[in-house]
């Protein structure tokens, strides 16, 4: 029984080859366990991308196809769909990963509400083109896919659902097959040391209006694994790949309430190892304390990201931030006291956004003097508050309102196609930037324009300059090829 998982390019981000995608290697490590041959073709950064697809099908016998994809990556796994089609129209091909999770749980909501929306198009759409679709979590729900009469949905993001991970279920599991793609070839460093990316827990309860899954269970509650467990990645990744820098990608590492437990268990570890690590993370500010400064830093932390987001109130009110501008300012206080570097991260274009609001967060910035920052116009992705909870422009049907109940305040957002538009991306920030949102008081071009002003301002004050990092590679795949290069295409040995 052969498997072949595709990761898509990410044609939009500055360099592709970062941060590997660890959902789909998940998916592949416990079919690999249950005795799968699984082929990964990773996709990051490869120029020609869909010639690597036809050339593979053309060789292989594989009949059965498993593509991951968030929404920007969609145009591109549209086209790679497209592409197994042309070489083999009854292939089965399986759609999962968090495009497909939030707009069935977008969908999930006019469903219960009894209407037919945006979120219904575009997951009909999914189901025209996919043969099987896998909402949440994919490690149980992929084996139904598999079966010979699947479903055209399986919706595995139920909490109740047997195909949903508890606690338990998520220790047990294998850890990421990273040996299917080429570790090598992904380039990240912590303070000069190599590093690779990790998920550590799942999920995060807060309702942010900007962000992805607020309606999708998987999404949101928190499965913690225990600290030992983590620490056997760890130990595992150091082991295997020599590798001692993490990047841990969990959503906010202090809403494990053992944060401190496993802090100081990475710390002794790396005693008994005799070496040091390196670590980078995101903490959500309100919750941050002396007590996990202080322990961070033990662990290998010398720098944290925060997502402050904006430096109004208002605004912290209208993205139902939680935090306030106090709380961000005594969570910088506090890092600082430790010796934690912070990376602030900031956004602007939410609801009521105007030039006050957007210059108040300069203001803030250049008042609280981060290490580090980056300023984002934010997208209504489907599956943020922002998008699911829109109604039409009573004068544009190219435009969707949002407005935050408390304050009245409104965002507007212009129709995209995300099967087809890709660029309305985290852009370049010397100059690629594109604004799919306006508000009241700023029209989508006066964003940018305002945006660009506050990196450039701020850097420019604060002295940090832009590091783009090396010159991404670019891969290209010689067509016609049969033996596809091992950067591309790895499998169960
Ligand atoms: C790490 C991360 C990144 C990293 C690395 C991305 C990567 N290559 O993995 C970086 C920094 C590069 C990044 C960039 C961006 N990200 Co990001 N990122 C994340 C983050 C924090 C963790 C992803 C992760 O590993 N999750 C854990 C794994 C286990 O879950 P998973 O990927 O969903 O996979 C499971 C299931 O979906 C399913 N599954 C997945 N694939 C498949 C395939 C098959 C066949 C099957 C059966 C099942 C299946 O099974 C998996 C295991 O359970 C998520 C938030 C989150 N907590 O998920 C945001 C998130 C994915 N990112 C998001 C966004 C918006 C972006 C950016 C657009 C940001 C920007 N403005 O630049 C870019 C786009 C990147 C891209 N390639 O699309 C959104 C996506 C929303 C959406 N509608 O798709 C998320 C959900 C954040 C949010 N809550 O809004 N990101």
């Amino acid at each position: 029984m052969k498997i072949c998982l595709i990761i898509p390019p990410s044609i939009f981000l500055l360099d592709e080859r970062v941060f590997m995608t660890l959902g789909i290697l998940k998916v592949a490590a416990v079919l690999e366990n249950s005795g799968w041959k699984v082929d990964v073709i990773d996709l990051s950064g490869i120029a020609n991308f869909e010639n690597v697809v036809v050339d593979y099908c053309i060789a292989s016998d594989v009949e059965i196809f498993g593509i991951t994809a968030t929404t920007p990556q969609l145009p591109a796994t549209v086209k790679i769909l497209n592409s197994i089609k042309s070489v083999k129209p009854n292939a089965r091909v399986i759609l999962g990963g968090t495009h497909v999770t939030v707009v069935n749980a977008a969908y999930k909501r006019e469903l219960g509400l009894n209407i037919k929306g945006r979120a219904t198009t575009a997951l009909n759409q999914l189901n025209q083109d996919f043969d099987v679709l896998v909402a949440g979590d994919g490690e149980e729900a992929v084996f139904d896919a598999l079966k010979e009469k699947a479903p055209k949905l399986i919706d595995a993001d139920i909490p109740k659902s047997v195909l949903f991970l508890t606690n338990k279920h998520l220790e047990e599991l294998p850890f990421p097959a990273r040996h299917l793609v080429d570790v090598e070839s992904y380039h990240y460093q912590i303070d000069n040391i190599r590093a690779i990316s990790m998920i550590a827990q799942l999920g995060c309860p807060f309702e942010c209006g900007f962000c992805g899954g607020r309606e999708s269970p998987s999404l949101r509650r928190v499965r913690m694994r225990t600290s030992e467990n983590i620490v056997t990645e760890m130990k595992h990744i150091f082991q295997t790949y020599g590798i001692r820098g993490f990047m841990m990608y969990d959503d906010e590492l202090n809403v494990n309430k053992k944060v401190i437990e496993l802090m100081n268990l990475i710390a002794e570890t790396q005693k008994t190892l005799n070496t040091e690590f390196r670590l980078r993370g995101f903490i959500k500010s309100e919750l941050f304390t002396e007590e996990q400064a202080e322990a961070m830093y033990r662990a290998g932390f010398r720098w944290i990201l925060v997502g402050f987001e904006s430096g109004s109130p208002i605004i912290l009110e209208n993205i139902n931030k939680k935090a306030t501008r106090e709380d961000n300012a005594r969570c910088l206080e506090i890092a600082r006291k430790h010796g934690l570097k912070i990376k602030a991260l900031m956004s602007i274009g939410h609801p009521g956004e105007s030039q006050e609001t957007v210059m108040e967060t300069r203001d803030w910035l250049l008042k609280v003097r981060p290490d580090d920052f980056d300023i984002t116009i934010i997208t209504t992705y489907p599956g943020t508050p922002y998008y699911d909870h829109a109604v039409p422009h009573p004068d544009n049907p190219n435009v969707w309102v949002y407005t935050y109940k408390k304050t009245g305040n409104k965002l507007y957002g212009i129709e995209v196609d995300y099967r087809i538009t890709a660029d309305y991306y985290k852009g370049n920030p010397e100059g690629g930037y594109q604004s799919f949102v306006y508000t009241d008081y700023l029209s989508p071009e006066q964003l940018v324009e305002l945006r660009d002003f506050v990196e450039k301002d701020v850097r420019d004050k604060l002295n940090i300059p832009f590091n783009p990092g090396a010159p991404a590679i670019r891969y290209e795949h010689s067509m016609g090829q049969t033996n596809i290069p091992k950067h591309i295409l790895r499998s169960t040995t």
